[in-house]
């Protein structure tokens, strides 16, 4: 049987329910089945979801609103979404109790690193200036900086190696880390690029986007190879 896998939805202008079709594509290519999870789903919905799906992706998007860390959005914070703040953060605590593995992808690594505890930088060119642009100026399925990776961490464990291509999307990153979160690679200029959960169930979170160079590269490939194969477990 092939794993389920429910991808959290964006939501545009709090109306339209979309999906990036690469999450879509690397669920599917890789040997998943790819279902939405909408943003106005009600809990006894996302129940079903939870026991529907046999793993979760949590997606990029809009900033989260920095008073789920206890901040005042600053001029520098971009658009936030209630509604999908309110949706991911419910079915993420629903979702921590259980073994359904979760992936968690640029908004997503913030989204979790939140959920446990953990705060943001509201905007990285302002608060923690760098030559590295993590809103590369490459095109979307290019790659742009390298990540490092930390030994004694899954990720080295799967990838063997103690650099790898990322791709960067992104201007928030995570501060202060969330309860329980370990550190598994940071860029050069020492931003949180991805993180995992100290414990047995499988939570990874990544600050780039693996479901946009897969294809091209080995180590991207193996970090969705991984995930699906935890979910069908
Ligand atoms: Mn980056």
């Amino acid at each position: 049987m092939k794993p389920i896998i429910g991808i959290l939805a964006e939501i545009d202008g709090e109306k339209t329910v979309k999906i990036q079709d690469t999450y879509v594509k690397a669920v599917e290519r890789q040997g998943g089945i790819p279902i939405v999870i909408p943003c106005a789903a009600a809990d006894e919905t996302l129940t079903q979801f939870i026991n529907i799906c046999d793993g979760f992706i949590f997606t990029g998007g809009a900033d989260i609103d920095p008073r789920h860390y206890g901040e005042a959005k600053k001029e520098t914070c971009g658009e936030i979404q209630p509604n999908r703040d309110d949706l991911e953060l419910r079915l993420f605590n629903a979702l921590i109790g259980t073994e359904k593995p979760i992936l968690a992808i640029c908004r997503g690594i913030q989204l979790v690193n939140v959920a446990l505890g953990g705060t943001l930088y509201q905007d990285l060119p302002t608060e923690k200036p760098s030559d590295i642009f993590h809103q590369q100026k490459e095109a979307k399925f290019e790659t742009s900086h390298e990540v490092n990776i930390r030994k004694n961490t899954p990720l080295y464990e799967l990838i063997g190696k103690e650099q790898m291509i990322a791709n960067s999307f992104h201007h928030q990153a995570i501060k202060d880390l969330g309860k329980d979160l370990e550190i598994m690679a940071v860029s050069d200029d020492n931003i949180i690029e991805a993180v995992f959960l100290k414990s047995d169930r499988y939570l990874r979170a990544y600050q780039w986007h693996p479901e946009r160079i897969w294809d091209k590269d080995d180590c991207n490939r193996l970090i969705f190879e991984d995930f699906l194969g935890a979910c069908k477990n």
